[in-house]
């Protein structure tokens, strides 16, 4: 007999009491390894309701196909509050993240052409290549410049120029010049923004975003100013090239960035344009460059696995003679490394959906309209569902077992995560060039764990060493 909705195991009778309890147990920094507690307390599934935050949790693969099934023609994900009242306030319209129903439909059947498809990596691969090559280029410089033949740092503030630069060379088709010694400061105001707009978000899930903006709350002050100074820059990036392209007479045969083609197709209106670019550049900074240095991070850990990775590549490199967009499939075990990280280390703690149907989870009823969530951090650590989790193993994603929604570090389906492609390249690229170049080594013996700011960052610096080879 199926059990019903309200019989799911949990604490949702009081959201205010609950709310006080996470936050005495400093809750806004730990959501993840309060959510493998829960599970370990109450089993695959519970109920749970902080502040006016309410959702039903699972931890299963099996459970998350269930879910994904559910999700009807137009997936909806947790409304962040905090950032659709910005664009409320500002009077800013939302883009693909923030829109929902046939809006969010019918702009992203066109973003996906130029964003996701896999037609467009011919074009992004060369401008992404050449991102990696002067990443290495400046690493040398560094150790050189060190007189010590390496270079100890935390990595963290060069990924941020890495990742923004990657990710605005194919929005744009042009350079912004991060790799360089003397960088805009503009451009490193709206890193910066970025970090301080994931970090007010947090708070802002379980107190609404109206109350604290009645009150004057400085982590609505903060999170205004952040989002100001990204659409300030991403406003500037989209003129200029709105500029160039209105001056151009005859249209080049070079690849003009997601942006130009988005313009010259004349199917989205400017402001969903210029909505959807806006969230890219700021959704392609602090994802893929911490997902980089956990790898890094990882690698230092395991000299061993580093070696293997690193024959890898090189035979993919002779192999190809060099063809990067044929290395690209020729590397099956740094895209396993890259799937690891994203087990132990997600970006994402969940993946939410409301329900568009009624279905039956562990055996309970949960009605149509229900927000549940699927623990991707518990998940990646469940001893049930991974083999020795605790170990960082890339090989076991070469193996043939199943990996039946296993693999969900960019979310599924419809409304994954619209920069995959440009992330994942972006990352085996650089993977390849440091491997080709780099030792990666680790200074002492530090533990290293995730801290929620939104998204899951390291709790502390990760200092790493390179050796040219
Ligand atoms: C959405 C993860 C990099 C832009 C998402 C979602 C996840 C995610 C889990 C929600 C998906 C879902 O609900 O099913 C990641 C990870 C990244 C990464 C792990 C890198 C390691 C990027 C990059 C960009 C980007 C580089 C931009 C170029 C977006 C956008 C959405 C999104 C726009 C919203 C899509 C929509 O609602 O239709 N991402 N992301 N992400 N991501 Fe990413
Ligand atoms: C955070 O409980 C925890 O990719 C919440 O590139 C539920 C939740 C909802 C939406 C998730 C968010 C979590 C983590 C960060 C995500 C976001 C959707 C998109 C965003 C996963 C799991 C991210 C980082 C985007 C950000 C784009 C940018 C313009 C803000």
């Amino acid at each position: 007999i199926v059990r019903p909705f309200n019989e799911i195991p949990g604490l949702w009778k009081n959201g205010v009491f609950n709310l006080y309890n996470f936050w005495k147990m400093d809750g806004f920094r730990n959501l993840h390894r309060i959510m493998v507690h829960n599970f370990n307390t109450f089993g695959p599934i519970y109920r749970e309701k902080i502040g006016y935050y309410e959702s039903v949790n699972i931890i299963k693969p099996e459970d998350a196909a269930i879910l994904f099934k559910a999700e009807g023609h137009y997936p909806k994900r947790l409304k962040v509050e905090a950032w659709t009242s910005y664009r409320d306030y500002r009077n800013r319209k939302y883009g693909v993240l923030l829109k929902n129903g046939e809006d969010w439909r019918s702009n992203r059947v066109i973003l996906n052409k130029e964003v996701i498809s896999l037609k467009m990596l011919e074009n992004f691969v060369p401008l992404l290549d050449d991102v990696g090559q002067d990443f290495v280029a400046r690493v040398h410089k560094k150790i050189e410049r060190s007189g010590q033949n390496k270079w100890t740092t935390d990595l963290s503030q060069e990924l941020f120029k890495y990742a923004l630069e990657s990710v605005s060379s194919v929005l744009y088709g042009e350079r912004l010049g991060l790799m360089l010694d003397y960088i805009d400061p503009e451009a490193q105001h709206f890193i910066d923004c970025i970090t301080l707009m994931f970090k007010t978000t947090s708070p802002m899930l379980y107190i609404p975003p109206s109350l604290l903006r009645q009150v004057g709350a400085k982590v609505w002050l903060d999170h205004v100013a952040a989002w100001d100074g990204i659409f300030n820059q991403a406003d500037r990036c989209i003129q200029n090239i709105y500029r160039q392209l209105r001056q151009e007479t005859e249209a080049s045969k070079k690849y003009p960035g997601v942006l130009a083609s988005l313009l010259m197709l004349d199917k989205l209106s400017i402001e969903d344009i210029k909505a959807s670019i806006t969230e890219l550049m700021a959704g392609g900074v602090d994802t893929t460059s911490i997902t980089l240095l956990w790898t890094l991070y990882e690698l230092a850990r395991h000299p061993n696995l580093q070696e293997e990775l690193r024959a890898e590549v090189a035979a993919a490199r002779a192999a190809t003679q060099g063809d990067m967009q044929e290395m690209l499939r020729r590397i099956p075990l740094v895209k396993g490394a890259l799937k690891e990280t994203l087990r132990l280390h997600p970006v994402a703690v969940s993946l939410q959906r409301y329900t568009a149907e009624d279905i039956i989870i562990q055996n309970y009823h949960i009605p149509a309209g229900t927000l549940v969530q699927l623990g991707l951090y518990a998940m990646g650590r469940d001893p049930k569902v991974f083999f020795r989790p605790e170990q960082y193993q890339p090989a076991r994603w070469l193996r043939s077992e199943t990996h039946y929604f296993k693999s969900l570090g960019f979310g599924f389906g419809p409304r994954q995560c619209l920069g995959r492609r440009i992330a994942e390249t972006e990352m085996q690229i650089f993977l390849i060039h440091m491997l080709e170049n780099f030792r990666v080594e680790k200074e002492r013996h530090v533990e290293v764990q995730s801290t929620f700011e939104l998204i899951l960052l390291p709790d502390k610096p990760i200092i790493l060493t390179l050796k040219p080879l």
